[in-house]
């Protein structure tokens, strides 16, 4: 209850206190990128997505209606679609829809695969009206953990998509994790379909990581507000700077915060010290070439049937089959 001094409580999130403060306090300190979003994190992520810099959600929306249709040739009638992060059913629509106007829906099911319930939720309600036909199971869960598929879909021929680039985010060893599961979860004779950007000149990929609008900026500056909000943080926002850079070595545009000056924060009551240009680690996009990309995802028991890309090579979606003990 409110005293008349004017104190009130705050509640602080223990399990987001002690995953910010795991990193920073490594010597390169770093943030988890999943933790860009909440709501307005989401928001401004959306923003991103309609930057003229940012190139890799409307090369791949111009890509999805010409591949659709060729992947949707070859699926089995009454397939289930399984979409890994689904936060909504944008890009999944392209699959959804038949091919031709003579044939059936090829997919007649759809599991989004989604850490946020809100969202797969009114997805759900959404489809309800536009796709009545369409079975609709989401699962709320992190997709780097096994995902068990309803039993009501369990018998389908099964048709993976993971579009976005958001494979990029993962460590190449995550990345290779992350395509096992899927390989166990749509099993045999599935197709995976994987939107990834790909490797090229920096000055191609450093504004799309760094616009002019300063929106980029502002979704990187927003991980310090939200632990200001939920972990009893107190980082001084004005004194962290946005730097997207190039690591030509690993092949990512790196995303970080540069303290602008020598400062002591707090995290929950505990000290963090930053020299200036010290900087916390938020944030890795890796642009793999096709070879490298196939390499990964033969690893994980994956071969590449067609990869397809823009006139520019921006950005390429990889129909994936399981490999096929020789
Ligand atoms: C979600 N992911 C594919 C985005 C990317 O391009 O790596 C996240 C992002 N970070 C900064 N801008 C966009």
């Amino acid at each position: 209850m409110p005293n008349d001094v004017g104190l009130f409580a705050r509640t602080i999130d223990r399990g987001l206190v002690d995953v910010a403060l795991s990193g920073l306090s490594r010597r390169q300190k770093t943030l988890p990128a999943k933790l860009f979003y909440d709501e307005e994190g989401c928001r401004l992520f959306y923003r991103i997505t309609e930057l003229p810099e940012y190139y890799l959600t409307r090369t791949e929306r111009a890509l999805l209606p010409q591949v659709a249709p060729l992947v949707l040739e070859a699926a089995p009638s009454g397939s289930v679609l399984v979409e890994y992060g689904a936060s909504n059913e944008g890009k999944a629509e392209f699959l959804l829809t038949p091919c031709t106007p003579d044939r059936t829906e090829a997919i007649a099911a759809y599991v989004p695969i989604d850490v946020a319930m809100p969202a797969l939720l009114q997805m759900r309600e959404r489809l309800a009206s536009s796709h009545p036909r369409l079975a609709v199971h989401p699962i709320v869960g992190d997709f780097m953990h096994p995902v068990k598929l309803p039993a009501s879909v369990a018998a389908m021929p099964r048709l993976g998509f993971f579009p976005g680039s958001t494979i990029g985010n993962l460590e190449p060893t995550e990345a290779t994790q992350f395509l096992a599961l899927a390989r166990a979860t749509l099993g045999a004779r599935s197709r995976f379909l994987v939107g990834a950007d790909l490797r090229k000149d920096p000055s191609v990929l450093l504004p799309a990581y760094d616009d002019a609008a300063g929106v980029t900026a502002a979704f990187n500056r927003n991980m310090l507000v939200r632990l200001n909000r939920e972990a009893g943080a107190e980082f001084d926002l004005e004194a962290f700077a946005h730097r997207a850079v190039w690591n030509d070595q690993e092949s990512r545009i790196e995303m970080h915060l540069v303290s602008r000056k020598d400062q002591v924060t707090r995290v929950a009551g505990q000290q963090i010290h930053f020299s200036r240009g010290e900087t916390i680690h938020t944030e890795n996009s890796y642009k793999h070439t096709p070879e490298r990309f196939i390499a990964i995802a033969a690893d994980a028991g994956w071969d590449c049937r067609t990869m397809w890309t823009d006139p520019a090579r921006l950005f390429a979606l990889y129909l994936l089959e399981p490999r096929t003990a020789a």
